[in-house]
Order: structure tokens, then sequence, then C-alpha cells
């Protein structure tokens, strides 16, 4: 980090850095830009035109806290706070401003919101199987015969991951990715799986019945470390590679390949991607291939295993910061967050949502079904206030824009759900303007309304070391002190860390191929494939969009962030959509011809890519444009449906029928 003047000018890796080894991607590297950008705000708002005009008039911090908390409070006395709803997502994802405002709106019986948009039904899945969300660590793929990155684009969206694969292949790894169309990341593997989208448990299936019936198995792991593995077996045999090849599109030669592949050896390692999971099967998938390692041992190998996420490695208590227990007795009703739209816009609830507090998190954007989150946000009678560093989509459609410190501006401690460090950021420059952070205006906020004051009485620092202090054994011996030494510290766990050796923190302690309690719940015990809800076996909507749209991220934004850039939308060029060669010529489009994308929620104008990068039945629109640098004014969430996907109330952004046809 350099800054010059009180400007931030460089912003450089730590080359000790155990994961990163100082290589940082491309957006970060321009956040500079985003700092100093001419569209941060840098005092509170107000609105003095209509709804989403962006046109506002300063005020002062006072008047701005004074106002909201009038607000509310009447809003409490007539209809009950649960008229209230706090909307909010990573942000830049430190541990202090993400949970600022649990113990102000849970203090005061606001809605609950879950917050479900981007790992709960990956996690929920991968949970069914292991009972904890944790795996092998990244770094031991090095060393492995067989590296698969399975549904990630890690040359996007975890670059640190390629420096790794890249070891792993100069040390005679073979690297396979699965994915629907051939990314950056496919680009540098061995081969090259081409899924349809949202099969890949079948192809898992299938995987598991060419190593069952070959006998490609660990038997002394499969007996000390898992549940219901007779059960499998049985249950498996009906998904031979000639039933999975139909409905995967592989070839049945090329399942059995990559079977016996896989079983030749425990040094096999599957990096996961949490985009494979944003499907309506997504959380099946995500608990089938969790099994896969178990049956040939490879959650045992110091060089084997999988990793969907790190996020639940280490014992943390969020108690400390989440404060549960100022919740009211009788517990608020939940939001589902992919259902903002639908929640805006219900006559029918009880109270109705008559006050929006965003922070962290441009919904407008992001979220799915955005022509429904667009009506909701447009309600003349809903309060409406966003917490932001930059005008957001989200904040033109405020009654107040607060202004909002960056990672640059405020202390914060960072987990991660690729690797097994915490980082501790310290503030590099002042807060610019009159920003502040999370946790300075939720406790303005508990002040001017009297609740959970004591917890904001609290310096940052002071929550930090409180929240390290309650963690377990790998957590405890971390201090402020010695993250402020060099900025990181790894989780204290063993290496080669491999928690799944000897089973998993299920009900059964073992590996679960066989799960109670989804049966419990209604849902398959074992793992299986179920077609996409929306997808080719709903003949009669696949008759009228009959391509499978996937939306996942671009290089150079960050969901919506560095969307404000002009550098990086520049290297990121228009908002295209990639058409498969025939798919294109069949409706009369050329590369770069301006195309309309229409799914049963509604249309968006792209750029054609004709490219024999995708296949055919499938339409690839990466990253998330802010809708005035869109054309047409919407981004690709028009598209997208707020359905939840089968485990864990997440979204199913990929799951996704539309037409494409000249504009
Ligand atoms: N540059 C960049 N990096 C990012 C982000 C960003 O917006 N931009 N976002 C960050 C965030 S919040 C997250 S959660 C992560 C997400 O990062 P990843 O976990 O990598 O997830 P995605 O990029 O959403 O999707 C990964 C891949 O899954 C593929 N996919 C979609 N459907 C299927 C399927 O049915 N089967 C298979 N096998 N593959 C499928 C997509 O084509 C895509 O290439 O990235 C983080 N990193
Ligand atoms: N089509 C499509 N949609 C997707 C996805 C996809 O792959 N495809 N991915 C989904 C996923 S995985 C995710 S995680 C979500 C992400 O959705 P969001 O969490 O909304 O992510 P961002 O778009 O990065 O918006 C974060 C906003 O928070 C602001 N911000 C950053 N730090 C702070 C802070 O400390 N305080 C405050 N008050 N504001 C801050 C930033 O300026 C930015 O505008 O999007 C989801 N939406
Ligand atoms: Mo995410």
């Amino acid at each position: 980090m350099t800054v010059e003047d009180g400007r931030l000018a460089e912003v450089t890796g730590d080359p000790d850095h155990p994961f990163t080894r100082g290589v940082i991607c491309g957006k970060v590297r321009a956040y500079a830009e985003r700092v100093h950008s001419p569209l941060r705000v840098l005092t509170p708002l107000r609105r003095v035109g209509p709804k989403g005009a962006g046109e506002f008039a300063p005020v002062s911090w006072d008047e701005a806290i004074a106002t909201i908390a009038a607000r509310w409070r009447a809003l409490i006395a007539a209809e009950g706070a649960e008229a209230i709803l706090p909307f909010s997502y990573a942000g830049s994802m430190g541990q202090v401003q993400y949970y600022a405002g649990h113990p102000l709106f849970h203090a005061l019986g606001a809605s609950r919101l879950h917050r479900s948009i981007c790992i709960s039904t990956a996690y929920a899945g991968w949970t069914a199987t292991l009972g904890a969300v944790t795996g092998n660590d990244s770094e031991q793929m090095v060393g492995a015969d067989l590296v698969v990155l399975w549904g990630i684009n890690a040359a996007y969206s975890s670059v640190n991951v390629m420096t790794l694969v890249k070891q792993a292949r100069q040390r005679g790894a073979r690297v396979v990715t699965i994915d629907p169309y051939r990314t950056p990341t496919a680009q540098q593997a061995d081969e090259h799986l081409m899924v349809r989208p949202g099969t890949d448990a079948a192809l898992a299936l299938g995987v598991m019945h060419v190593l069952i019936a070959e006998g490609r198995l660990d038997h002394a792991y499969i007996e000390r470390a898992t549940l219901g593995f007779d059960r499998l077996a049985e249950h498996v045999k009906a998904w031979a590679p000639e039933v999975v090849a139909p409905i995967t599109g592989l070839d049945a030669g090329a399942i059995v390949a990559f079977a016996r592949r896989y079983g030749a050896s425990r040094r096999t390692f599957l990096r996961i991607g949490i985009g494979l999971s944003r499907h309506d099967n997504g959380g099946m998938t995500c608990r089938t291939l969790a099994c896969l390692p178990a049956l040939t041992g490879a959650w045992a190998d110091p060089h084997g295993g999988a990793l969907l996420s790190s996020g639940g490695a280490g014992g943390f208590d969020y108690a400390v910061l989440e404060r549960p227990d100022l919740l009211p007795a009788r517990r608020p009703r939940i939001v589902n967050m992919i259902r903002l739209g639908r929640a805006l816009c219900d006559r029918t609830l009880r109270p109705p949502i008559r006050a929006l507090y965003v922070y962290s998190s441009n919904p407008a954007a992001v979220c799915p079904d955005q022509t429904r989150v667009l009506a909701g946000l447009a309600r003349e009678d809903l309060f409406t206030v966003v917490h932001e560093q930059v005008l957001t989509d989200t904040a033109r459609y405020a009654d107040l824009v607060l202004p909002a410190t960056t990672s640059m501006e405020h202390l914060d401690l960072y987990r991660s759900y690729g690797q097994f460090t915490l980082q501790l950021a310290e503030p590099v420059l002042p807060p610019q303007g009159e920003a502040k952070s999370n946790w300075e205006v939720c406790g303005l906020l508990a002040r001017a309304l009297g609740v959970a004051e004591a917890h904001y009485a609290r310096t940052p620092e002071e929550l930090i070391r409180a929240f390290l202090a309650a963690g377990d054994a790998s957590v405890r011996a971390i201090t402020l002190e010695r993250l402020r030494e060099r900025g990181w510290v790894r989780l204290d766990l063993p290496r080669p860390y491999l928690p799944f050796a000897h089973g998993a923190p299920t009900p059964s302690g073992r590996v679960e191929f066989y799960s109670e309690r989804l049966r419990a719940q209604g849902l398959p015990a074992l793992p299986t494939w179920t077609p996409l809800v929306e997808g080719p076996a709903d003949a009669a909507l696949a008759a009228r969009y009959p391509l499978q749209c996937l939306v996942p991220p671009n290089r150079f934004f960050l969901n919506s962030s560095f969307g404000q850039s002009e550098r990086l939308r520049a290297r990121q060029g228009p908002p295209t959509v990639l058409l498969a060669p025939a798919d294109a010529a069949a409706r009369g489009i050329r590369e770069g011809d301006a195309v309309r994308v229409e799914s049963p929620r509604g249309a968006v104008r792209l750029t054609a890519r004709v490219t024999d990068a995708t296949r055919p039945g499938v339409a690839v629109i990466e990253g998330i444009w802010w809708h005035r640098f869109h054309p047409g004014g919407r981004g690709v969430n028009t598209l997208t449906s707020d359905r939840e996907a089968d485990l864990g109330g997440g979204p199913a952004f990929h799951s996704n029928l539309v037409e494409v046809s000249p504009a």
C-alpha cells in the first residue's frame, strides 16, 4: 500500500503471505480508483427528486441520524419493529463491519434477514455429508496426481488457487476442469469436461458407479469413517455411465476414463466452486461431490481430498459479534434476502416492510428478479436508507444515503473461505469526506434509539479481542498483537490439515453417504440427481426459452463492486452474451450483434459473442454491471429467478431458461 499526499496511490500484495505470495487480482490493484472515485459518497445525502433518479442534497450527520431515529420510532409504535428490514451482505467482508448491524436490529426486534445469496445452499449440501464446512488445505494439491477444478472459475474468482494449480501441474498432476463453458480456468487445464448445467450430481453418481463396480475403493477408510456404504453401492447401480452420458452431455467413455483416473490414486484433489451450487439442485450436487473422496480415501491423504470452502474451519464464537441474546423472546420473522423484491411488493405481509436499511450490499443489481426488486425500491411509502461507499444503483433509490468508509479507512479482521489464515487490516487512510464505518453508524443509531448501547460502547479493537478470545483452541492463541506483527496469522490447525481423515462431525460422527437428517426433512437420504426445476425437463417452458443461461462473475468486477471504475469497465469491454455458433446461426445472430436476451422474468440487451467456448444450448452472461452502464439500463439479474434451491434457501441464479433474438 502506498499513500502519497493523503491519497492511496498503489496497492500491492504481500510476498510473505503464505497463501497469496504477493499475487493480487487486477480489480484490487485498481482500488485507489475506487477509494477516490468521482462516484464516492462523501457526505450524508437526502433525496430531492423522484425515487431512483439519484437527485440528492447534502445534509449533516446529526440531521440524518435524527431523521432515521424519528422515522423508525414512529413505525415501531404504529406497526411494530418488524416493519423495519435490515439488508446487508458481505461488502468488503471484515467481521466487525459484516456483523455491525446485527446487535442493533436484534435489539430493536426488526425483521431478520436470511443472508442466503452466496453460500447457504452449497454449505447446506456439504454439511449434509460432512457436518462442517471445511476441507483439506488447497496447498495440499501440490503433490497430487489429479486436480479437478469442479465448477470453479479460479482464474477469475480465486486467482491464488491458480498459483497452486500451476505448481501441481509442474509436479506432474493432471488438471481437469468441469464446467459447461470453457473459462480461462478450463483453458489452462489438461482436460475439460463440458458438462450440461445442473448435471454434476449425475456425473458424480456415474463416477461412484464405476469406482464401486471396479473396486477402486479404500475399504479401510470406508469402514472406519463412513456411514451407509452398502446402501450407496446398491443405489448407484442404477447410475451406469450409459445412463449418465445423455443426462450430462458427456461420452460414456469419457466418464469411465475420468472415474478410473480418479480412482487410480488417493492423491486426488477436488477444488469445488460455490458457483456450482447456484442451481435448483445445487445443494444435493455439493453433498454428492463431498462423497467422492470418502470412497477412495482421499480425505485422509496429505495430497488429496477436497475443498469447497474453509469458511467453517476454526471454532469461532459468532455470538460475540451477532448478539442473539438481544433478540426479543418472540423471535422476529425471517425474510430471505434473495426474495427481497417479493417481500417489498407483498401487500399481505403483516406488518408490511415500511423501512429498509441497506449496508454492504447493492441489491438493486445483485438480487435475482431485478424487476420486482426495483418495483419494491420505487415504493413511495418505503423509507429507504443506504449506507454506501459509492452511489450504486440501490443508493439512487434511497431517501437517505450515508457515506461509508472503505477497508482502507477502517480496522477489521478478515477470514477467508479458500484458505486458513486470519488477516488484520489497519486503516492506511483517514475516512474520506465525512464517511463512517458500519460499526460507527450502527453505534450512532443504537444510541439515538436507546438500544444495545453497551455493545457499541466498545471499540472495534475490543470487539476483535473478545471475538478471538472466545474461539476454540485453533483461534484462541491468536491475539491482536500477533496479528499486528505481520497482518496475518494461520489458524492453529495441523499440517497437513485432514479434517475428515477419521470421520466427520455429523450426527453419526462419520462421513454420511446415507443421511438420516435429510430423510427426516423429507429429502432423499442418499446422494442423487434431480432435473432442474427450470431446465430442459420442463418441455413447455423450454420450447419458448430453449437456452440455459449461466450468469457467473466476470474478471474485473467483484459482484457489482468495481462497476464504478471507468478503467475496469474499459478493460472488461461491453456486457456480452456468449453463444455457441450453431445457436447463433439458428437465430441469424453474428459476432458483435446487439441482441435481446429474454427469460420468463424479463429481457436485457447485450452484445453477442459467438464462440465455441460454450456448448450448444448454453448461453453465458458474465458479470454484474451497474444499471447505468448497461445498455437499456437493466442488468443481468432481470433474467434470474428468486426461486430457492433445494437446500439452504440459496438462489438458483444459473437455472435460468432464456431465448435470444437480434435486438
Ligand atoms: N473476478 C471476480 N472474482 C470473484 C467474484 C466476482 O464477482 N468477480 N465474486 C466472489 C464471490 S462473492 C464468490 S461467491 C466467488 C464465486 O466464485 P466461484 O466459486 O468460482 O463461482 P462462480 O464463478 O459463480 O462459478 C464458477 C463456475 O461454475 C460454472 N457453473 C455454472 N453452472 C455449473 C454447473 O452446472 N456445473 C458446473 N460444473 N459448473 C457450473 C460457471 O460456468 C463458472 O465458470 O467468487 C469470488 N471472486
Ligand atoms: N447474476 C449474478 N448475480 C449474483 C451472483 C452471480 O454470480 N451472478 N453472485 C451472487 C453472490 S455470490 C454474491 S456474494 C452477491 C454479492 O452481492 P453484494 O454483497 O451486494 O456485493 P457487491 O455487489 O460487491 O456490493 C457490495 C456493496 O457494499 C459496499 N461496501 C463495501 N464495503 C462496505 C462497508 O464496509 N460498509 C458499507 N456500508 N458498504 C460497503 C460496496 O461499495 C458495494 O456497493 O451477489 C450475488 N449475485
Ligand atoms: Mo459470493
